[in-house]
C-alpha cells in the first residue's frame, strides 16, 4: 500500500482520471480515495515508482507520503 498526494486531484473528473490511470497500469489495483485531504492509497502490484510516472504523465503530479 502506497500513499500519494495529488493537490491537482479537486473534483469527481480527477478522480476518474485518476482511477482509469492506475487501472490502466493494474486492472486489479485497489485505491482509496480522499478527496478532502487529496490523498490516494493505492495497492497494486505495479511498482510505487510507475503509479507516480503515470500520474504525472495525465497530469496529476503525484508525491508519495
Ligand atoms: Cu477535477
Amino acid at each position: 500500500m502506497t500513499t500519494f498526494s495529488i493537490p491537482d486531484m479537486s473534483c469527481g473528473h480527477c478522480k476518474a482520471t485518476v482511477e482509469q490511470t492506475i487501472h490502466a497500469l493494474d486492472p486489479a489495483a485497489e485505491i482509496e480515495f480522499d478527496m478532502t485531504a487529496r490523498r490516494i492509497s493505492v495497492k497494486s502490484s505495479a511498482e510505487a515508482a510507475s503509479v507516480q510516472a503515470a500520474l504525472v504523465e495525465a497530469g496529476y503530479p503525484a508525491t508519495p507520503v
